[in-house]
C-alpha cells in the first residue's frame, strides 16, 4: 500500500513520527530516528539557552501510559536548528523544529531567526508545556494564542504548525478553530500530555516524580481517547489546509488507523517509543498496511478523516 503523505510539497514516506520530547534530546538520538523506518523527526522542544530541566526522578512508566515533568531538559535552540538546517542540506526534508520558548518574546524571538535562516522546513510551536513551573499554558489562554498568532504572522512566512494541549469542552474547540482559521498555518498536533495528573506508589505511599510535589503530564493509553477527540472536533472545525497532525496514545496500526480515520495526516508516538525504541516505527506501519490491506484501503486518503457516526 502507499503511505506516503505530503505536508504544503513536504514529503513524508509514511505517517509515524516521534513526538517530541521523547528520545530526540541529541543528535544521535535523532540521527537513530531518521535511520530507522520512521516516516520523520521531530525535534526535541527547543528554548534559546540550553537547559537541564527538572530535577529527578521526572518520568515514570505507569500501567497504562506515563507521566512526566522534565521541565524542558534541551541543548538550546540553536543545536536544533543547526540540526534540521544539515539535515536539509543532507537532502532530508522530513524534520520537525520543535520550539517552546518560556514567554511569548522568546517564542516571537526564535521564529525571527528561522525566518532569517536558510530552514524551510517544519516547525512546530509548542503552546502546551504543562511542566515549567509558574508558567501557565498558553494553549488554554485564547487571548494569548491570538496574539502570538498576529504577532508571528507579520513576519513569519515558512510552516508553522502549533502543538496544542487537550480541551476537554466542545466551546473550546469552537472558539480556538475560529482563531486559528485567519492564520496561515500548516498544521496543528493535538495532543501534549494531558497535564498535572498524579499517580501514586502504594507501597511507598508517595508521588511517582519529584518535580511539583508528583504532578505531571500523563501519555500512553489513558490519553487515546481524549487524542482523538482533539483531532476529530479540529478535523471538523478547521479550515481543509490545515493538517493535523495526531499524537496520544499511539502504540499500534490499530491507533495509527483510528487517529487517521478521525483526520490525522501525521501521527506521533512519544510515551510507547520510550520503552521500545525506533523498531517501533517498523512495527505500528506494519500493522497499519495489515489493516489496510484487509480492508481493502490503498492509500491512507481512502480512510483519512472518514469517521462514521451511529
Ligand atoms: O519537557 C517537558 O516537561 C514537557 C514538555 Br516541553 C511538553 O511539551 N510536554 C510534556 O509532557 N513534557
Amino acid at each position: 500500500s502507499n503511505l506516503q503523505v505530503s505536508i504544503n510539497d513536504i514529503n513524508f514516506n509514511n505517517p509515524v513520527l516521534n513526538a517530541a520530547g521523547v528520545r530526540c534530546q541529541s543528535t544521535t538520538e535523532l540521527d537513530a530516528i531518521l535511520a530507522s523506518t520512521a516516516g520523520g523527526a521531530v525535534t526535541k522542544s527547543a528554548t534559546l539557552q540550553p537547559r537541564n530541566g527538572n530535577e529527578t526522578p521526572r518520568m515514570q512508566s505507569l500501567p497504562f501510559g506515563s507521566i512526566n515533568s522534565m521541565g524542558l531538559p534541551n541543548y538550546g535552540f540553536d543545536y536544533y536548528l543547526d540540526y534540521v538546517i544539515n539535515q536539509q542540506i543532507a537532502g532530508n526534508q522530513n524534520l520537525i523544529l520543535s520550539i517552546a520558548g518560556l514567554s511569548i518574546a522568546e517564542n516571537l524571538t526564535m521564529l525571527r531567526q528561522i525566518q532569517a535562516s536558510d530552514y524551510q522546513g517544519l516547525v512546530e510551536l509548542n503552546l502546551s508545556c504543562p511542566n515549567v513551573a509558574g508558567k501557565s499554558q498558553v494553549g488554554y489562554d485564547f487571548e494569548a494564542v491570538a496574539d502570538i498568532l498576529a504577532a508571528a504572522f507579520t513576519f513569519f512566512d515558512g510552516h508553522l504548525g502549533l502543538k496544542l494541549p487537550p480541551y476537554f469542552d466542545l466551546n473550546q474547540f469552537d472558539e480556538l478553530s475560529a482563531i486559528l482559521n485567519q492564520y496561515p498555518l500548516t498544521y496543528v498536533n493535538s495532543i501534549n500530555s494531558i497535564g498535572n495528573g498524579l499517580a501514586v506508589d502504594l507501597d511507598t505511599e508517595t508521588v511517582v516524580i519529584k518535580p511539583k510535589a508528583g504532578f505531571g503530564g500523563i501519555g500512553g493509553d489513558y490519553v487515546k481517547p481524549t487524542a482523538l477527540a482533539n483531532i476529530r472536533a479540529f478535523r471538523l472545525r478547521l479550515n481543509p489546509a490545515i493538517k493535523i497532525i495526531g499524537t496520544g496514545g499511539i502504540s499500534s496500526g490499530q491507533d495509527v488507523f483510528e487517529h487517521i480515520l478521525c483526520g490525522a495526516d501525521l501521527v506521533q508516538i512519544g510515551t510507547a517509543f520510550g520503552p521500545e525504541g525506533t523498531p517501533i516505527f517498523e512495527r505500528v506501519t506494519d500493522e497499519l498496511e495489515t489493516i489496510m490491506v484487509a480492508k481493502g484501503y490503498r492509500s491512507l486518503a481512502d480512510f483519512r478523516g472518514k469517521l462514521k457516526i451511529i
